[in-house]
């Protein structure tokens, strides 16, 4: 009886036993619109809730590779330097008045040449033995890895399987790998999924949380950041503390991306860049050898080696860009480094 008189009320098309059963076709398409729309958003909410756990992930990686790196980086930087017998020699023979500043001179080349060693950037840094000073355990220790990751102690072999592509994500593994605290080494705080071989080379790097490598330069003198202020005289460079850099007293010029001048290039503080490419995949930062750029958008540049040995603030490539600096290298038009989680903004 109820139902009867309720149905009375309602509109016939939902009621049983009435002629006309079921929804027009209208009718359907409106509610599957609205079907569509809220899944489409709780889609979106749900695509927008895993890229920022994505983003959270991956800023959690970059702080633990930076706590690591950065303690390493300022016992190295401020360890006490010996110079070598040639350098001594060279010392030795100077006019009294030039022994002071030269033998600065030379200690400052001495902990450059140090930081080379334990953190290496790129391939060459573990090829060729030291020009400067000896090898130190550490670098010793990261051929060795480098050996038996190969199974080989050929380096000829070594170097035509050992692709370019990411050689910063994998130093920067090696390094972690052989950083040693009371625990363990680095490497521990990374999950296996964390870590892979996106180059298939055989020498691994460690991944994202969208699945490429994060990326690592031991100076990076074009990156602006809260730390790369570009000013020497306001921040120097603090592993040279009698700013024995020739370019103290005669500057030298570097190209500004900011506005694209030449302006005088006082030594300045660097830091160690680690960085991910961000949802885009895309780096976007000079040097960075980027699948994305193998037809000839590869910016690929080199740190000065000529004058100054491991000199970190080269002038430019020829084409206006220093190790780091950010742009649109692809051409589409996005600044592929603007979404990058890296540890100069983004841990800070
Ligand atoms: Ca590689
Ligand atoms: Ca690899
Ligand atoms: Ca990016
Ligand atoms: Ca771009």
């Amino acid at each position: 009886m109820k139902r009867m008189s309720n149905c009375r009320l309602r509109p016939a098309r939902i009621c049983p036993g009435n002629q006309r059963q079921g929804l027009t076709l209208i009718e359907l398409l409106v509610v599957l619109g609205i079907i569509v729309t809220i899944a489409g958003m709780l889609l979106f909410m749900l695509n927008g809730a895993r890229e920022e756990s994505r983003r959270l992930r991956t800023v959690a990686q970059v702080r633990r590779v930076n706590q690591v790196v950065a303690e390493r980086w300022e016992e190295v930087g401020f360890q006490p330097v010996q110079l070598n017998e040639a350098s001594r020699n060279v010392v030795a023979n100077a006019l009294p008045a030039a022994k002071l500043g030269l033998s600065r001179n030379l200690k400052l080349s001495a902990t450059r040449e140090l930081q080379r060693l334990e953190f290496p950037d790129r391939i060459s840094d573990l090829a060729v033995f030291p020009q400067f000073g000896a090898p130190t355990p550490a670098w010793l220790n990261y051929r060795l890895k480098v050996q038996v990751v190969f199974g080989t102690t050929d380096w000829t072999e070594i170097l035509t399987r050992w692709s370019d592509d990411h050689e910063g994500a994998e130093c920067l593994y090696l390094i972690l790998s052989a950083i040693f605290d009371e625990d363990g080494h680095a490497l521990r705080f990374f999950s296996q999924n964390e870590i892979g071989d996106i180059d298939n080379d055989g020498m691994p790097e460690i991944w994202d949380a969208w699945g490429n490598p994060i990326e690592f330069l031991r100076w990076a003198p074009g990156y602006l950041s809260p730390y790369h202020e570009q000013n020497g005289v306001a921040t120097p460079d603090p592993f040279d503390p009698f700013r024995s850099d020739p370019r103290f007293a005669t500057p030298t010029e570097y190209f500004d991306t900011r506005d694209g001048i030449k302006k005088p290039l006082v030594p300045f503080n660097l830091y160690p860049l680690v960085f991910s490419a961000g949802p885009d995949a895309v780096y976007g930062v000079a040097f960075v050898n980027e699948p994305a750029h193998s037809d000839g958008g590869v910016r690929k540049v080199e740190y000065a080696n000529l004058a100054i040995p491991n000199d970190p603030f080269p002038v430019d490539d020829g084409d206006g860009y220093m190790i780091g600096a950010t742009g649109d290298f692809d051409g589409d038009g996005v600044q592929g480094h603007e979404d990058n989680i890296d540890n100069h903004w983004d841990i800070r």
